[in-house]
């Protein structure tokens, strides 16, 4: 690629994390330049001579289209030109435009507020420090805030002592308590699994205390799957609602069965609903016993303000043999009056561990830290894993 190096510099100017939209900002005189490398309008051949639209078009790397987006031009006093370019907010992306914007002679972020430049692309080096900063700057709650604060300090001491004396073991030790810390960064996904009419976008709603998906006495009511953004105790939550299972289905509805139970198969937590005012779905749980298989199921009977449908059914379950003991202890709730919800709330914060972020012990809290520390080991040689122990905690 061209190299147009000089004052230019390229910076994601919107937070680090998956989101919408991205925008990565490109500064310096020859800013319309450095974009020629990686940009090409649909609409019109020589965009970067009108200042006055926003112009829609391509971006590619050397290995390919990287994703289409708009791109908007300014001219600013101090720093030139200023090229904003918007496209998808998937990590990846950003990547490789920022990636691709380096090869064309951009400095990566020069004056970002939230951290160095490259992030993840190995430009600059990783500190703890920075690290904080930028998982900081990614936490979706107050909870998640005062974590991350609490570890940095831990985890700088932890890892200095480990770098005193390196031990793989106690690496791999930290990587594999890992997860808890990691949902209440991230988020957690919960699908809500079962079969139709058993309540599951009436539960949505009263986790969500909005309404926010289509509920009806009619079974199938829900397609497509969707998502509900929450927080369960401080850690954010992507519920998932999804279509009813039964068979018999016409190809539509098997569609959105199938992606549904993608969706489920795919998730942190699955809620199984069944409504307990009707007999239990015999046919149902037969044909789907390979969920018993899985330790991030719970089993929720709905519907609990209704006389219960079940007693007779459950002494005599043989159908549906394999899932007596499942049955015998499920979360009983009303989706309708919110009995039980508080409940089930705190099955699903137990199901995903996040009560160790509590603790006195020492986490991760970024999934970059979990893949750098996962390469350490293999470099096997215990100076070079004490050498980079050390520039990242920054002695
Ligand atoms: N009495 C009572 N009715 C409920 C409860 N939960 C849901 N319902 C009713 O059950 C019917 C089905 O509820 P939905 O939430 O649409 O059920 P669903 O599982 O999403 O159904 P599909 O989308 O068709 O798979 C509606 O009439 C709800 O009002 C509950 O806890 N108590
Ligand atoms: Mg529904």
């Amino acid at each position: 690629m061209t190299d147009v190096s000089g004052d230019l510099t390229a910076a994601l100017i919107t937070a680090n994390t998956t989101g919408a939209i991205a925008v990565i900002r490109i500064t310096g005189r020859n800013a319309r330049k450095a974009l020629d490398c990686i940009f090409t309008p649909t609409s019109n051949p020589s965009p970067v001579q009108d200042d006055s639209r926003l112009l829609f078009g391509c971006f590619a790397d050397d290995t390919g289209t990287i994703d289409e987006g708009l791109i908007s031009f300014a001219e600013s006093e101090n720093e030139g030109a200023v090229v904003d370019i918007n496209v998808h907010g998937g990590q990846r992306i950003t990547e490789r435009i920022l990636a691709a914007l380096a090869r064309a002679g951009c400095k990566l972020n020069a004056d970002d507020p939230i951290g160095d430049s490259g992030f993840g692309l190995g430009f600059g080096d990783w500190t703890i420090e920075r690290e904080t900063k930028q998982a900081l700057a990614c936490c979706q709650t107050r909870r998640a805030v005062r974590f991350v604060a609490k570890q940095a300090d831990r985890l700088k001491q932890h890892l200095a002592r480990i770098a005193k004396q390196p031990d793989t073991v106690k690496i791999e030790e930290l990587m594999s308590k890992s997860s808890p810390g990691l949902f209440l960064i991230n988020g957690a996904s919960v699908a809500i699994i079962g079969p139709p009419n058993a309540g599951k976008s009436t539960l949505i709603n009263t986790l969500a205390d909005r309404s926010e998906t289509l509920v009806s006495p009619e079974p199938g009511t829900t397609r497509d799957w969707t998502e509900v953004a929450i927080s369960i105790d401080g850690v954010p939550i992507r519920l998932i609602d999804t279509a009813g299972i039964r068979g018999g289905a016409d190809d539509l509805e098997r569609e959105a069965m199938r992606r549904g139970l993608v969706q489920s198969h795919n998730a942190d937590v699955q809620l199984l609903v069944l409504d307990r005012s009707n007999p239990l779905p015999v046919s149902f749980l037969d044909d789907n016993v390979d969920l018993l298989n899985s330790a991030r199921l719970i089993v929720v009977a709905n519907k609990t303000d209704l006389p219960n449908g079940w007693s007779a059914v459950t002494d005599g379950l043989s159908a549906a043999a394999s899932w007596t003991e499942r049955l015998k202890r499920p979360i009983e709730i009303s989706g309708r009056t919110g009995d039980g919800v508080p409940v089930l709330s705190r099955r699903i914060s137990d199901v995903l561990g996040v009560d160790a972020c509590n603790g006195d012990g020492v986490m991760l809290f970024t999934r970059r830290q979990v893949g750098w520390l996962e390469t350490l080991p293999a470099s096997g040689n215990v100076d070079r894993i004490r050498e980079a122990l050390l520039r990242y905690v920054g002695d």
